[in-house]
């Protein structure tokens, strides 16, 4: 078994696969053990995903989207006339498709994803939708300064779009970073629109992270799938179970792989030992209020001026100005 993992080749190494191993192998070999939860989308963590988002008890996406059509109106009052809409890790562009549609008076729009087939396929199937936009796709890592275009750079105004409570699965420092470095992507009078999954009971929560169908589940094991697959590992799928639970002291849901006994694993020729219970942690996914994003916000140099809820609270949509003078240093 060990003979024949040695002997299969690693799969050609790009920047990416390189990062994936440093990552992994330096994550298997800290106490507690991790994983960063970037790395749950590959091709099949994705569509895993998309199905996560339809699932009974996973209510953040129903309730994003119900807040953004129920209150489209009012969100899009904080959109002047000629503004450029800049979404960061646009993905699908679900959700930017319900503010284009309230607000016609948006010039340009432009998704930004670190995905570049996928942004440029996604700004294709919207141009024939909107077609008084500038669709501007960006690639680019939305962790990290970039450039806008110069029609966003040279609009009246840039309004930032961050949903989907990606901004739950940064660490708040790490929140903190983003939400600085958009407002030095976006500039002097931008706007930020975020949206953030709301602190809730932990049945509520620990149901939509463990859910029924087991497809939550399958999603946490496929990173093992990912590292069995791209940098030799011996994981054995039935010796991991999927944990996830609130830890309410730090208002965040953690995602975890257990190993079910002691045992070693094969990483990129590195060997891992396991005892039995010992856990990775696969992912965080923060909780907030809106004071607590709003405290947050206000230390990256955005002032806090809307916020809206589904009738369960379970959601937020969040608005943010700049502030005036240069963003908070870090
Ligand atoms: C992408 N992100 C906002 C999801 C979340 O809820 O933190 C990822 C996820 N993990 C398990 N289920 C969904």
């Amino acid at each position: 078994m060990v003979a024949l993992a040695r002997s299969r080749p690693l799969p050609p190494q790009t920047e990416e696969t390189s990062a994936f191993k440093a990552d992994v192998l330096a994550g298997l070999s800290a106490t507690p053990k991790r994983v960063p939860a970037k790395y749950f989308y590959d091709a099949t963590g994705s569509l895993l995903f998309e199905r996560i988002t339809e699932l009974p008890e996973y209510y953040p996406t129903r309730s994003e989207m119900g807040i953004l059509r129920d209150h489209a109106a009012d969100i899009t009052k904080l959109i002047p006339e000629g503004a450029a809409l800049v979404e960061f890790g646009s993905g699908s562009s679900r959700k930017a498709r319900i503010l284009l549609a309230a607000a016609p008076k948006l010039a340009a729009y432009v998704p930004v994803d670190i995905c570049g087939e996928m942004v440029e396929q996604e700004a294709a199937e919207l141009r024939p939708d909107f077609p008084g936009l500038k669709v501007l796709p960006l690639t680019a890592d939305v962790c990290f300064p970039f450039e806008l275009p110069d029609e966003a750079k040279n609009a009246p105004a840039r309004i930032g779009f961050f949903p989907g409570s990606t901004i739950g699965n940064f660490e708040p420092h790490e929140a903190c970073a983003f939400l600085r470095n958009a407002g030095r992507i976006l500039g002097k009078g931008a706007t930020l629109i975020v949206g953030a999954d709301l602190i809730k009971p932990a049945e509520i929560l620990n149901a939509a992270y463990s859910d029924k169908a087991g497809i939550t589940a399958k999603f946490n094991l496929n990173l093992l799938v990912r590292i069995n697959r791209e940098l030799r590992g011996t994981f054995k799928l039935d010796t991991f179970e999927h944990h996830a639970f609130y830890n309410g002291e730090r208002h965040r849901v953690e995602m975890h792989l257990a190993s079910l006994k002691r045992q070693k694993v094969k990483v990129a020729g590195e060997t891992i030992d396991f005892r039995a219970g010992e856990t990775i942690h696969t992912e965080n996914s923060y909780k907030y209020s809106i004071a607590s994003l709003g405290a947050l916000a206000r230390g990256a140099g955005w002032q806090p001026v809307g916020a809206w809820t589904d009738e369960r609270d379970y959601f937020s949509i969040q608005a943010f100005t700049l502030a005036a003078g240069p963003a908070p240093k870090a």
